[in-house]
């Protein structure tokens, strides 16, 4: 009524069409329904219809989510490759950005997609819901194919991919802990430590949130952190092989972590999503081969990268039981609330793959498409190291970290868009230390590897090798 006292009786039925039309798309019938009829009608918003239209609810923001800083890092660099594309539309442009694979999935862990997809239509092969951890028989042969079975299969708790379980960990700790990550780093640690309350606000000089220890890693310390000069937290976030940086933590250095945390009564979060593409014998593929890791750290992964499951979502995250709160409750159990509470299971046609990417002919096919990238990795590495860059990482992951001294990453991220149409990644994006930095993905076809550097050769080619001087071009 309210409605049809502001636009007249004519636009009620409408209002009522479209308030539904809008209530299907997630929206409510009065924020949304009403403007479309307001658009529709091209009628003049009087003073009560506009106040209407700015109606806000009652409800007060979740404070946390103010202290965010602009969006989230991966849209935004989507966004700035469509409005490139939208000036641009003939470039031809080459993405070494968002790290996404790109290969097809390979034909026997693809069966065991289809062939889930198959039981489903099937009397004695249909399932519904699962069990919140997983199917049983993949969370063994996670722990006994990738984990030689040093962890049982009730530790292992089966998910939709590392980015929601670090997100659902984050639930479990709650607004009290104290956290460090590695600067730089994913961002998904910072983002979901802000917004589950567990750190003040940014500091617009230094581009760091309060109550988070940024543990600097860059060439100086080899990209390990200096331990001993980091303070006590609840929480560490520390990933192996690194995104951004590329470099993998040896077997010394992951010792060193877990006798720090264990001094200091800490968990680490440890994501190991990169781990297939460590093939150095000194680099643990996962933080629970060190002797004492059981009782302090949890281990987050996923299928995206080992298989190409990026668009399939099938992860994983061991809680050992050993692990526990100061109160002596077992971290499994609450992480184990949250997944049967929070979550719904991984999709059963999933998990079915997740089976035929362990088994024998599943884990040679993993190797070979790592060995794709990995080859890509050494094509760009030398490709950026042929132009004088400082180039780290790109040995045991899919990721290289170049450095341009003295200059601002979203500049260079700009200026290989422009010059060479080629998408990379500000390293500030990963945190303040990633500033002079960007990052090169190699999750690519191996024909755009190879023009990518043809181009940025072409377009940097000649400079210096001394890098200080490569920071002078433009
Ligand atoms: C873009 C260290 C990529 N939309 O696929 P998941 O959830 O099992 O794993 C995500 C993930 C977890 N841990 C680490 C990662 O680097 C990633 C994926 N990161 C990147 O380019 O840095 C993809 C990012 C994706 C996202 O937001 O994760």
């Amino acid at each position: 009524m309210y409605v049809n006292s502001l636009c007249g009786s004519g636009w009620l039925q409408q209002a009522s069409f479209l308030g539904n039309r809008s209530q299907d798309a997630g929206a409510s019938f009065h924020q949304v329904g009403v403007c479309r009829v307001a658009r529709h009608a091209n009628c003049r918003a009087s003073s009560p219809l506009r106040r209407f239209l700015a109606m806000h609810t009652r409800v007060p923001r979740n404070e946390n989510f103010s202290k965010l800083q602009g969006g989230y890092l991966f849209p935004q660099i989507a966004q700035r490759r469509r409005e490139y594309l939208e000036k641009h539309p003939d470039a031809a442009l080459i993405s070494l950005g968002i790290g996404d694979t790109t290969q097809p999935i390979p034909p026997h862990i693809c069966a065991g997609l289809t062939q889930g997809a198959k039981k489903l239509a099937t009397k004695e092969g249909y399932s519904g819901y699962g069990d919140g951890e997983g199917l049983y028989a993949l969370r063994k042969s996670i722990a006994s194919r990738l984990y030689s079975d040093r962890i049982r299969p009730e530790e292992v708790f089966v998910s939709d991919g590392a980015k929601c379980d670090i997100a659902r960990l984050q639930m479990v700790f709650g607004s009290e802990v104290t956290v460090a990550v590695q600067d730089p780093s994913y961002p998904v640690y910072v983002d979901t430590a802000v917004m589950t309350g567990q750190t003040g606000r940014i500091n617009a000089d230094t581009r760091q949130y309060a109550g988070i220890v940024y543990m600097r890693c860059d060439a100086a310390n080899d990209f390990f952190p200096d331990l001993s000069k980091t303070p006590r937290t609840d929480l560490i976030f520390f990933c192996s092989p690194n995104n951004p940086t590329g470099a993998a933590a040896t077997r010394e250095q992951l010792a060193e972590l877990v006798a720090f945390a264990r001094h200091n009564g800490s968990i680490i979060v440890y994501d190991a999503a990169y781990a297939p593409f460590i093939r150095d014998p000194a680099v643990p593929r996962s933080i629970l081969e060190i002797d004492g890791a059981l009782e302090c750290a949890i281990e987050v992964n996923s299928f995206s990268k080992y298989a190409g499951f990026t668009g399939v979502r099938l992860g994983w995250t061991v809680v050992p039981s050993a692990l526990r709160f100061a109160d002596g409750t077992p971290v499994a159990k609450d992480f184990g609330r949250v997944m049967n509470t929070a979550f719904n299971g991984a999709s059963n046609i999933a998990q079915q793959g997740g089976m035929a990417c362990l088994d024998d002919e599943g884990l040679a096919e993993i190797e070979q498409l790592i060995s794709y990238y990995l080859e890509n990795t050494r094509i760009l590495r030398e490709g950026m190291e042929s132009l004088g860059f400082s180039v780290y990482g790109g040995r045991n992951a899919p990721y290289i970290w170049v450095r341009f001294p003295g200059r601002s990453s979203w500049d260079v991220f700009t200026e290989f868009l422009e010059k060479c149409q080629v998408v990379t990644v500000p390293g500030a994006g990963f945190g303040p230390a990633g500033v002079e930095y960007v990052r090169l993905s190699a999750f690519a076809p191996r024909e755009a590897c190879q023009e990518a550097v043809r181009r940025i050769q072409t377009a940097f080619g000649g400079r210096p090798a001394d890098p200080i001087a490569a920071s002078s071009f433009q």
